[in-house]
């Protein structure tokens, strides 16, 4: 023994491919892979890589894909080349093979290498965990829950999520998937909807004609019939735009507290889309960087392995905050890093304030109307403990 240890608590794993963050979806397309850069530039500026695994990630080969994904669909997303002129909203191609090439889901430069990237970051980020190697693993390259066995979906191609909890499912009994991006986990819900080995739970703006994808209402639970194990175990909290930290941070501990003692899971999943977040390009909330982050630490208070996954984000300063603190979470040093942006960051000038946790009023100007009452909040509760007692271990 050389006597030269780590510090006691979590390993932390962090999961990353900088090849992944050069691709484009275009010019005026939210998802900007750039964000990845920005998040990693901030985290590395606090130090933060001395006090975990850093790896750089593979890309998944096709026979991972494919443990989840079609080989037809595949083999044509591997196929496709761009389109020398990229399609404007306005212009939407009714009949596009596999919703691929339309505005959300364009057909860009490298399209299959960085799908591929996304997947390997997950699941390499899985199997860390699997291997007892780490107790967070983190990929924030990752979190592409709206792809389909056979189809893209809302920016997403590649359903990283499913691949890394069939992963999971190897080694663990049950899984728990919590998804806090401002939009329904609709295909991880999907892929799981007739299993009782993982329990989806999503939080999301929900307006079925007005913000995508429309799906998510408070009662869709699973399919309904007798012989369906997966009945119940989809769990949907659907709300109303300006949501804030307080009502966020009550509903969240509640329902995941809740469920953790019912489902008894063996590790978590936590999708941690930072679109919920004020001031998102897409988002419609009123979270800010502590109470997004109040749920990683929530997460990892129950103990159990937990991977972390990006997702959405269209405001990359925010994103980027969000995703270092809750990488300072994972690690535990939280209350110990300057909220002050260390002068060396690189980009320091993209965050316009210098704080880490920018007040609504510096993100917003002025906030956006709260619509989400006391008592609705309270009736969402209700329904999930009544839906619970369907739910065994
Ligand atoms: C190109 C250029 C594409 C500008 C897309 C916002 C654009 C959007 C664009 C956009 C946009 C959506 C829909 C409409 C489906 C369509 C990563 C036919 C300013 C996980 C995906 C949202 C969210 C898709 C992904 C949504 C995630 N919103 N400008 N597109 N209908 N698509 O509404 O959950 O964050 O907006
Ligand atoms: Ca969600
Ligand atoms: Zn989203």
């Amino acid at each position: 023994e050389s006597g030269i240890t780590r510090p006691k608590g979590y390993n932390v794993s962090f999961h990353c491919n900088p090849e992944m963050e050069k691709h484009h979806f275009g010019m005026t397309h939210p998802m900007k892979p750039w964000r990845l850069t920005l998040s990693k530039s901030l985290i590395y500026s606090y130090g933060m890589s001395f006090a975990m695994d850093n790896y750089i990630s593979r890309a998944a080969t096709y026979e991972e894909l494919a443990s989840f994904h079609s080989t037809d669909y595949l083999d044509f997303l591997g196929t496709v080349l761009p389109e020398p002129v990229p399609r404007d909203l306005e212009n939407q191609n009714p009949d596009l093979k596999f919703n691929l090439g339309g505005s959300d889901c364009p057909l860009f430069d490298g399209l299959y290498d960085y799908c591929s990237m996304s997947a390997g970051g997950a699941l390499d980020a899985a199997r860390k965990i699997t291997a007892n190697q780490s107790d967070i693993a983190i990929a924030w390259g990752g979190g592409l829950h709206h792809a389909k066995r056979a189809e893209a979906s809302g920016f997403c191609y590649i359903n990283d999520i499913v691949i890394a909890i069939l992963e999971l499912l190897r080694f663990y009994p049950r899984v728990l998937y919590v998804d806090i991006d401002v939009h329904h986990g609709d295909g991880v819900e999907e892929a799981f909807f007739s299993t009782d080995r993982v329990m989806t739970v999503s939080f999301h703006k929900y307006d079925p004609n007005n913000f995508f994808p429309g799906t998510g209402a408070l009662d869709d639970n699973g399919p309904k019939n007798e012989h369906n194990p997966g009945a119940h175990h989809a769990v949907n909290v659907p709300l109303n735009d300006g949501i804030t930290d307080e009502q966020y941070d009550m509903l969240f501990n509640s329902i995941i507290g809740k469920i953790v003692e019912k489902f008894r899971p063996s590790a978590i999943a936590l999708q941690c889309g930072a679109d919920s977040l004020a001031g998102d390009r897409l988002g419609r909330f009123n979270l800010q960087v502590q109470g997004h982050g109040a749920c990683v630490e929530f997460c990892k208070k129950m103990g159990l392995p937990l991977v972390l996954f990006g997702g959405g984000g269209y405001t990359p300063r925010n994103v980027a905050r969000a995703w270092t603190y809750e990488t300072s979470i994972a690690i535990g040093c939280q209350d110990n890093i300057s909220s002050v942006l260390p002068q060396h960051t690189p980009w320091r000038d993209q965050f316009r304030q210098d704080t880490l946790f920018p007040t609504l009023e510096q993100i917003l100007g002025e906030p956006r109307q709260n619509r989400n009452p006391q008592k609705r909040l309270q009736e969402i509760v209700q329904h999930v403990s009544e839906q619970l007692r369907f739910v065994q271990a």
